[in-house]
């Protein structure tokens, strides 16, 4: 099985409760390499972007006003089937119905302030790497 890449985004409730080392450490540990990294505080506009294929959600509006809230941190996590595997141990959106033992269940505060994003396919992964990171600063 070839190397993956997947976007990932440690949230605002992330960031505010200095819990990004404790995340890291998930991805580490579950195999999954740290290949780029970057904190941010995103604009309306590359909220908005990011998340346009919710656009018609009754959720677009708070969820962007959230992702804008406080500083994110971006990456790119590299592994074995590296978009699959984030989305295991991140665990389901709404923390309540996430597994024991996923990020989501054990940090996340709501469905909303759920504490990271993972892309969802590759397909969406290179689109989303891109939007963030130039080829040069990754470095797997
Ligand atoms: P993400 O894109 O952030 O990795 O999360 P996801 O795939 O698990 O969930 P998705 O359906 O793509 O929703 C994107 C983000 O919108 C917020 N959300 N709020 N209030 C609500 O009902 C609601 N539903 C979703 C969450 O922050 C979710 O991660
Ligand atoms: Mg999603």
């Amino acid at each position: 099985m070839a190397l993956e890449r997947t976007l990932s985004i440690l949230k605002p409730d992330a960031t505010r409760r200095n819990l990004t080392g404790k995340i890291n450490a998930r991805f580490e540990e579950a195999g999954l390499r740290i290949v780029a990294q970057k904190r941010a505080w995103l604009s309306q506009a590359q909220a908005e972007k990011f998340y346009e294929v919710h656009k018609a959600r009754p959720f677009f509006g708070e969820l962007v006003s959230f992702m804008i809230s406080g500083p994110v941190v971006l990456q790119v996590l590299e592994g074995e089937n590296a978009v699959t595997r984030n989305r295991e141990i991140m665990g389901a959106t709404d923390p309540s119905k996430a597994e024991p033992g996923t990020i989501r269940r054990e940090f996340a505060e709501s469905i909303e302030a759920n504490s990271v994003h993972g892309s969802d396919s590759p397909e969406n992964a290179a689109i989303e790497i891109a939007y963030f990171f130039a080829g040069t600063e990754i470095v797997g």
